[in-house]
């Protein structure tokens, strides 16, 4: 049966700051911790990227040609403020002033994300959200953005808290480089949580008129064996690390008991001790109802097993299908069914998942009010030929994870909208230039944009909203 999406559905299209821009240096923008590590433990940099920094006029048009009506763009937070905290860059404020006045001019709404992984470098080299010195400093941020660009109508405080933790302490992929240390992960996502809290309810307060929400990665986790129970435990405190204690900061305003004995559990096994205060639980309390919305990034889902040996993550960032490994000690370890398919990261492409994730959302935190999806996409080595990419597996990719929004619509999700990741192609944190994912293939070269077959696939389904 053909499937259809809403007539007011936002069909957006997503970017971050850092993986679009370049111009890493120019009109005074501060370094970020990603600059040196990526020079250091990578083969490829932040420059050109996709030179959004001076080509968003041509990515814009293109948007407006191709039916797109909404885009997700980060504020760089060190163009802002180039040291994290102190003195302002006029040239920063003024560029995002411009930039958020050319999205409407062509009738793209602005979704705004205030931190998209790239925290200032000295803020970063002091430990990031770990220091709860910097959830201070990015209140000042946050405030500062508030006040200056309102033009700005829907506001996300972070993207990803949760891919954050694991990629700086747990896989070890992002700044600072950090391997397996499960109480940092856990620290984290909750001294960030109560950075996103504390930014919301002065949002509220300030009596601003627009919306505001956070963006979470949810990848949703299965037991590999649903008959053993310890699978079915693995798959549990797979989810917690992931998903639940992100979750129920967001919309508890507590961790729940199940949560924190996942938690315990976890930290009893890997060693290490949270610091959890009871002014923290005041804030995320005062918080939970005031979310506009939230953003859901699914790009797949995982089988668990249950695993007590030694903890291994090797990450696969170079898409040599089949090198990538993920066993954690007293949690489990992935074990991929062979029958579901596989990107060339070994990424399990599951759109149930996201029924699943979606559903799951509506049924265990009905005070979550609407949902976008933020990002959903298929990562994949693009062939150019003829000046286009026939990237028939993308739109299957993109067609299939409609079809399970719009499933879930049906059975009573509030969900309002999909931005595909991304827009134009742009570089990968940890992964580099290969792995595109864009509706307009960038020549990185000649920074000049081709629509791709799946360009021509979005416009139609958003101006008809029908998925076939
Ligand atoms: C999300 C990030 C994006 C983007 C995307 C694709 O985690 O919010 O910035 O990178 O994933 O992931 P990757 O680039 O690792 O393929």
């Amino acid at each position: 049966m053909i499937k259809k999406l809403p007539k007011d559905f936002i069909f957006g299209g997503a970017t971050a700051a850092y993986q679009a821009e370049g111009a890493t240096k120019t009109d005074g923008k501060g370094p970020v911790a990603w600059d040196r590590y990526l020079e250091e433990n990578y083969w490829y940099t932040a420059e050109p990227a996709s030179d959004f920094y001076h080509k968003y006029p041509v990515d814009l048009s293109l948007s407006e040609a191709y039916g797109i009506n909404g885009i997700r763009i980060s504020i760089a937070w060190s163009r802002i403020f180039p040291n994290g905290e102190g003195t302002i860059n006029q040239k920063g404020v003024e560029y995002y002033h411009n930039l958020f006045k050319a999205c409407h001019q062509h009738h793209v709404e602005p979704f705004v994300t205030l931190h998209h992984f790239d925290t200032p470098k000295a803020l970063h080299d002091n430990g990031d959200f770990l220091n709860r010195e910097n959830i201070e400093h990015f209140l000042t941020y946050a405030a500062f953005c508030f006040e200056e660009f309102s033009e700005v109508n829907y506001w996300t405080t972070f993207n990803e808290i949760g891919p954050i933790g694991d990629g700086q302490y747990l896989v070890g992929k992002f700044p600072p480089g950090i391997q397996y240390d499960l109480s940092k992960v856990f620290q984290s996502h909750h001294n960030m949580m109560i950075a996103h809290a504390k930014a919301v309810k002065l949002y509220k307060d300030k009596g601003y008129p627009g919306e505001i929400g956070v963006v979470h990665a949810l990848p949703t986790k299965y037991p590999f064996n649903p008959d053993n129970p310890e699978d079915v435990r693995a798959a549990e405190l797979e989810d917690i690390i992931h998903n639940r204690f992100i979750l129920d900061a967001t919309y508890l305003g507590h961790y729940s008991d199940t949560t924190m004995a996942g938690v315990k559990h976890i930290l009893a096994v890997n060693g290490g001790s949270l610091d959890l205060r009871d002014e923290d639980f005041e804030i995320l309390e005062a918080a939970k109802d005031l979310n506009d919305f939230l953003g859901i990034n699914y790009y797949m889902s995982d089988w668990m097993q249950a695993y007590d040996g030694e903890t291994e993550i090797i990450h696969n960032g170079k898409g040599e299908k089949g090198s990538s490994k993920y066993q954690i000690k007293g949690v489990g370890r992935r074990v991929a069914p062979t029958n579901i398919p596989k990107t060339d990261w070994d990424w399990i492409i599951y759109p149930q998942g996201l029924y699943d994730q979606i559903m799951r959302v509506k049924k265990a935190y009905p005070n979550y009010k609407k949902i976008y999806i933020t990002e959903n996409g298929l990562g994949y080595k693009d062939i150019f030929e003829d000046h286009t990419v026939y990237d028939d597996a993308r739109i299957d990719y993109v067609k299939q994870h409609l079809e399970a929004i719009s499933d879930t619509i049906t059975d009573g999700a509030n969900v309002k909208g999909y931005f595909i990741w991304s827009l134009m192609d742009v570089f990968s944190w940890s992964n580099g230039y290969e792995k595109r994912y864009g509706l307009f293939y960038v020549d990185f070269d000649t920074q000049k944009r081709y629509p791709k077959k799946s360009a021509h696939w979005y416009k139609k389904l958003a101006e008809t909203q029908v998925i076939e």
